[in-house]
Parts: structure tokens; sequence; C-alpha cells
């Protein structure tokens, strides 16, 4: 088999519901659609959520750098030598998201050449995975409404609270609300996005004291060293670290330096190659992981699901699979189902994402 040609398909979905965080906002899906297509006719597959306010990338970069770096190097290899195209990516240093996407649609390939599900590729651990629902800033009442919806509809019952904000009882307030309204069998963990310093952080945590929260995500920038050590050796609940892990090595310098103690792994920016790599430290050094969200439509959340079901690490916690919830319509042909809080996995060769031409034609904006 042989790659003929890899786009770089940009589209935009609008969300009905926009996400707020520390670090930005997400009112539209401005994405990028990877397709690598191949002398057999098959066609791998793989959607790119552009975060400026997280690793630089926008629609444009990721695009031009599939299109301008990667595709021309990539015609004429055989897709299954990932590690062929892993080494031309390896060139151009950054582009995370841009990466992540071209490896998981090699994966996609892969399934699809060999009929199996990429779940199965890469460990076929379980067949569902309980969902964690990510709620953004609001006041506290309306955040224990969603979550009070999220539960009664779709039987959620982990949230991950988006944090950071100043002044810090804004976010106290938040954590107390929700744990007094959602009892104590639900699970509460934070994400601050980098939005606080790490006292800051501290006094969140002292201040949120005997509410039962689970983790602490990304407090301060990883950069700010020494007190981000401080912060991790006396925080009583893990510190995940999210984006200033996006490779194996980042994994190992932050865990190695005592800037976190657990990790967030998200297909988008690490794809399976790198993922499976972070994963492996993590469960060498007996460090947790969470499957996390980059605010991923279906096609995205189908990528995670297919990871984080692969193996019984990535598997023991709530993956973050609801964003797309949130989104008006989708590429993704047959829609996902959070039925008793849970996502199944599909049975498909590859990833298990397929696309709706029609929407994927509707929503395109290049041509
Ligand atoms: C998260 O876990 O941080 C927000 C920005 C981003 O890159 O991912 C999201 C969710
Ligand atoms: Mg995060």
């Amino acid at each position: 088999m042989m790659i003929t040609a890899v786009e770089a398909i940009p589209y935009a979905i609008p969300y009905t519901h926009p996400l707020t965080f520390a670090s930005g906002s997400v009112a539209t899906a401005d994405h990028v659609l990877v397709r690598i297509h191949t002398d057999e006719g098959l066609i791998g597959e793989a959607d790119a959520p552009p975060r400026p306010y997280t690793y630089g990338e926008t629609q444009t970069s990721i695009a031009n750098v599939v299109q301008d770096l990667f595709a021309p190097e990539m015609i004429g290899l055989d897709p299954l030598d990932r590690q062929k195209v892993h080494a031309i990516m390896h060139r151009t240093i950054h582009n995370q998201v841009a990466k992540g996407a071209v490896d998981i649609a090699l994966w996609d390939l892969a399934g699809k050449a060999f009929g199996v599900p990429v779940h199965k590729m890469l460990g076929g651990w379980t067949d569902s995975l309980r969902v964690s629902h990510m709620l953004g800033f609001k006041p506290a009442e309306e955040l224990l409404e969603e979550a009070h919806r999220f539960g009664e509809e779709y039987g959620i019952t982990t949230f991950k609270l988006k944090v950071g904000r100043r002044p810090l009882h804004l976010d106290i307030e938040a954590c107390r609300v929700l744990r007094e309204g959602l009892g104590d069998n639900v699970e509460i963990y934070l994400d601050a996005n980098r939005g606080w310093s790490a006292n800051e952080a501290m006094e969140v945590l002292r201040r949120t004291d005997g509410l039962g929260l689970t983790l602490l995500e990304e407090p301060c920038d990883a950069k700010e060293a020494m007190s981000r050590r401080r912060l991790v050796e006396r925080s009583p609940i893990p510190v995940v670290g999210d984006e200033s892990v996006p490779t194996a090595g980042d994994a190992s310098r932050e865990l190695l330096s005592g800037g976190c103690n657990a990790i967030c792994i998200k297909t988008a920016r690490s794809g399976f190659t790198e993922a499976t790599e972070i994963l492996g430290l993590c469960t060498g050094l007996g460090v947790d992981v969470t499957m996390g969200n980059q605010i991923d439509t279906q096609v995205g959340s189908m990528a995670t699901i297919a990871f984080g079901a692969a193996h019984r690490a990535t598997a023991a916690r709530a993956a973050e699979l609801s964003n797309f919830l949130d989104m008006a319509d989708d590429l993704l042909a047959h829609p996902l189902q959070i039925i008793d809080g849970r996502i199944a996995v599909r049975d498909l060769p590859g990833v298990g994402a397929p696309i709706d031409e029609d929407k994927l034609n509707r929503y395109r904006t290049d041509r």
C-alpha cells in the first residue's frame, strides 16, 4: 500500500453552548480534517482541533504544516511504516496537533487495511468508557443546574470543573455549591488551565479542604518550576499535567522534576503513537492517567475512545468525552451516544469514525 495524497480540510461548526476556561474560549469548532489517501482506495481520517492559547497552532497553521511540510515527504511511503512518517514529522518542531492528526489517520488506515478496530489493535481492554463532563466558567448555581442535567440525561457522575478565576472565591464557591448539591457520590476535580499562581492554587486547596476534590489539573504554568514543585509536594491530591505534557519527553521532564504527579493524555495532541509512549512512562512510574478532551468533535472523541478503551490504565478513570454535546452539528456519520454515563467503542475497522460527506461539504471552508 502507498500514500498517494494527504488532504487537510478546514471546516467550521458552531457551538450551541460555547465553553470558557482560564486560557481561552471555544464558540466554533474551526478544525481541520486530515485525510490520507492510498493507492488501494483506503482513506485514513482524523480531526485536528487547533488550540492557539494552548499550543500556538491555528486552523491555517495546521493545514499548512500538513500540506506543505509533511505531505510532500509522505507521498510514496507505505502508510503502515508509521515510524518513517514520524521521522519526517520530527524534523518540524512543535505542531503537536497537526502531528497527532497525521498519526491517528495512519492508525485509522492500518485498522481499515487489516479490517480490525483500532481499539483492538492498541490493546482491546474494554468496550466502553465512563464519561466525565467538563463544566466551563459560569455562576455556581448554573454549574449545579448543568451538572444535575447531565446526571439526569446521560447518567454522568464525574465532573471536571474549569477553575483558575480571580478572585479565588468564585471557584471556591463553585466547588462548595457543586459538592453540597451533588452529594458525596459524585466525583469532582479541577482544571485551572494555568490560571493561578502556585501560591493561589495552594490557597484554593486549603479553602476547599474537606470537599473531596480528587485531582488538580495544570494549576499554574509548569514553567514556574520551583513554585510548581513546592505545590506538587504539598498538595493532598494528585497534580495533573495537561498542556505541559504533550510529548513523552515533556511528560518525563515534568514527572521526574516534580512538576506533576499524574498525566492527562489527549490523543488530539499526542496521536496514538506518542500517547502510547506517555502511557508506558506513566504505568512504569506508577502514575495515574486521565483521558482528556481538547474540546473535541465526535470524530475526535472517537479517537479518544479508541485509545482509552484499549488500555486498562486509561479506562480506570472516567474519560472526558462529552464536549461534542454542545456543538450544533458534527461530521461523524453515526452520532455518538452517552448511555448510563458510558460511551461504547465502535466495532468498525479503523478508529470507527466514518465521515458524513454531505456534512463535510456543508461545513468545509476551503470551497
Ligand atoms: C483542558 O483539559 O484543558 C482547554 C484547552 C485545551 O487545549 O483543552 C481544553 C480542556
Ligand atoms: Mg486541561
